[in-house]
């Protein structure tokens, strides 16, 4: 049965905007129409889709208000849309402010349409800990008709943190069954002064300090005096010039790239022999899951939902958070061992595709779709 979805999540670079843009498409390819409604174009879009509209939340200035209402525009934009578009379903991602919107625009537009919240980290893993939130959190979860988590440790966490007892459903993040890569990956090393004979690191995130960047640097420091190599800093964000400042006192610049915010991601994580993700939060970890996908291996903390990701010793490595060392050890371990890499690199894109495919897991939302419309 074809739905009609309107889908509200933070569209800018971020692991929950990638993951509701994609779902979008995905759903948008098996038939749906989908009804984008956020604040800008979600940035992964990239391609026409005729069953694919978007709705631009904008905020209007007026000098009474003290602070832009975006809440409550977005929560009248959804209701205008469910009522002109006759929407199934509002499938938000955020707790906040999006499930909270969302509620009041069921609210408004005559309570039919269904509201399935998606969680994705922050909005419980640090914004849940905050006592002026967590009331308003509560009541977006408790209000939505479905809510679901990307790992199960989200979910544990949402329950402990906020004491909430309903059904939640565990529901991972995705990739492509298949990702074809456009560019001759030698000539792209060539381009960014990879030598043959080095080894390829790579990180990529929001260069936020839970991301924990400067451990990811210190350890790569450790493994550059044992191995040729080069890494590779895809993304941007808060510690991006402190970082700069630290490579720099590290004398790392001629083998430290930052790349800024890229959208051919695959090409670029292909190019590297293994990715680290070193946070101290991190309740899935999809820049090590999209590395899999092109059988890069990770080395990951001990944090989240990191180890549902990577099957430690066989996709990759568990460290613990905060010890640099052990993570170059770890890194070092599965570069000295050219079969062990191997294995692990065909491990990890293997698990990739197996347990992570986009048609298994839109057919698990599109499962839970029908459920929630059928008053499950
Ligand atoms: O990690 C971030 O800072 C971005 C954040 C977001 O809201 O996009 O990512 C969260 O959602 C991603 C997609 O589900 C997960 O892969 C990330 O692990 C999660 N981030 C955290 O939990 C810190």
């Amino acid at each position: 049965m074809s739905l009609k979805i309107g889908i509200t999540c933070y569209p800018t670079v971020g692991g929950s905007g990638i993951v509701a843009t994609e779902l979008g498409k995905r759903l948008a390819e098996k038939g749906h129409e989908i009804h984008f409604i956020t604040s800008s174009l979600p940035f992964r879009l990239q391609r026409v889709y005729p069953n694919i509209r978007f709705h631009e939340v904008k905020v209007n200035q007026y000098q009474v208000f003290q602070y832009p209402p975006y809440d409550l525009t977005l929560a009248s934009k959804m209701a205008d849309v469910v009522n002109m578009y006759d929407l199934d379903i509002l499938h938000v991602h955020y707790a906040i402010p999006h499930a909270v919107s969302a509620a009041l625009a069921k609210d408004m537009s005559g309570g039919r349409v269904k509201v399935m919240t998606t969680l994705h980290g922050t909005d419980i893993t640090v914004l849940a800990y905050d006592p002026s939130l967590q009331n308003i959190i509560r009541y977006g979860i408790d209000r939505s008709d479905k809510v679901t988590g990307v790992s199960h440790f989200l979910i544990e966490q949402t329950r402990e943190q906020l004491g909430i007892s309903r059904p939640m459903e565990p529901i991972h993040n995705f990739v492509p069954p298949n990702v074809t890569l456009a560019h001759d990956q030698q000539a792209l090393r060539q381009g960014y002064g990879i030598d043959n004979d080095e080894d390829v690191i790579v990180h990529m995130s929001n260069f936020r300090p839970v991301k924990r960047v400067e451990d990811v640097i210190r350890a790569f420091k450790l493994i550059r005096r044992e191995r040729k190599s080069k890494l590779l800093l895809i993304g941007d964000g808060p510690e991006r010039h402190s970082l700069e400042k630290l490579v720099h006192e590290c004398s790392l610049e001629q083998d430290v790239l930052f790349l800024g915010s890229q959208n051919q991601i695959y090409e670029l994580l292909a190019l590297a022999d293994l990715m680290l993700l070193l946070s101290e939060k991190e309740s899935f970890g999809l820049t090590a899951l999209e590395a899999m996908a092109v059988g890069v291996p990770v080395v990951g903390t001990d944090v989240g939902g990191i180890p549902e990701v990577i099957n430690d010793r066989e996709t990759g490595l568990i460290c613990p958070v905060y010890d640099y060392e052990a993570a170059a050890l770890a890194a070092l371990a599965i570069l000295r061992d050219e079969a062990m890499h191997q294995r692990m690199a065909s491990a990890a894109k293997a698990r990739a595709f197996s347990k992570f495919n986009s048609d298994t897991i839109v057919a698990e939302y599109e499962q839970l779709y029908a459920e929630m419309l059928n008053g499950y």
